[in-house]
């Protein structure tokens, strides 16, 4: 996974788009998080796996710059001090990645989406975003997932600065939605009128990715 050098072609990301294409994990058993909090085909684990494409951006709070633009009639651009005088949130909640582990009870402190929403207004027409970040990876959210409840930008876990390979400085969690759609490293959250699959998206996962319908794949 991570501790090798990996582009984004790499054994990894063949393997994951050969898994999409098998619908490999399937259970074909739908729930809801009332009823199960661990989704359809989960299984629990008690560390934190790390999954990326294996591009490690170096990226520091100092050269930290979030841009937040598209379909917003205010856009901004916030370095790690700006970002840090936002209103603050703190919030727990359950990790579910598509490889099938999950984390139960994360402590993120960070910045919710629904405050990001009413500093820089999103324009009538805008629907979608798509999340930009440092290592090239890119992901897409309908703007009422990106707007749920729970979903944060992330700067902290369990009171300590979120940890490079977790995304560090800054990251997204979307706690609803396959951990996928949570982009590490962030650094351009754009704003759109019409939806743009990301990295995943575009090599067979889902384009909205709900756990509990096990939306791991696009059919
Ligand atoms: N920038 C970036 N964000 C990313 C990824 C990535 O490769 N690059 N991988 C995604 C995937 S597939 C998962 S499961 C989670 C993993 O986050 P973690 O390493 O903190 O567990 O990050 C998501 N966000
Ligand atoms: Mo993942």
């Amino acid at each position: 996974m991570s501790d090798e050098t990996e582009t984004p072609e790499s054994k990894l990301t063949r393997t994951k788009q050969e898994w999409a294409s098998q619908g490999k994990f399937l259970t074909g058993r739908a729930s809801r998080p009332e009823a199960d909090r661990l989704p359809p085909g989960q299984h629990l684990v008690q560390n934190w796996p790390i999954l990326d494409l294996g591009l490690r951006p170096d990226t520091t709070p100092a050269s930290f710059r979030l841009r937040v633009d598209g379909a917003v009639d205010a856009p901004a651009l916030w370095d790690f001090p700006q970002l840090m005088a936002q209103k603050q949130t703190e919030a727990v909640s359950d990790i579910h990645c598509v490889t099938t582990w999950s984390r139960y009870d994360n402590r993120w402190s960070g910045v919710a989406t629904s405050d990001l929403l009413e500093t820089v207004r999103p324009k009538s027409g805008a629907a979608f975003v798509v999340l930009h970040c440092d290592d090239g990876y890119t992901t897409n959210l309908a703007l009422a997932d990106f707007a749920a409840p729970g979903a944060m930008l992330v700067h902290a876990w369990e009171g300590r600065p979120l940890a490079s390979e977790h995304g560090g400085p800054v990251r997204l969690v979307v706690p609803h939605l396959y951990f996928w759609k949570s982009a590490k490293w962030l650094k351009r959250i754009e704003f759109r009128t019409k939806d743009e699959p990301g990295f995943w998206e575009v090599r067979g996962y889902h384009n909205r990715g709900d756990p509990w319908n096990e939306e791991r794949y696009s059919d």
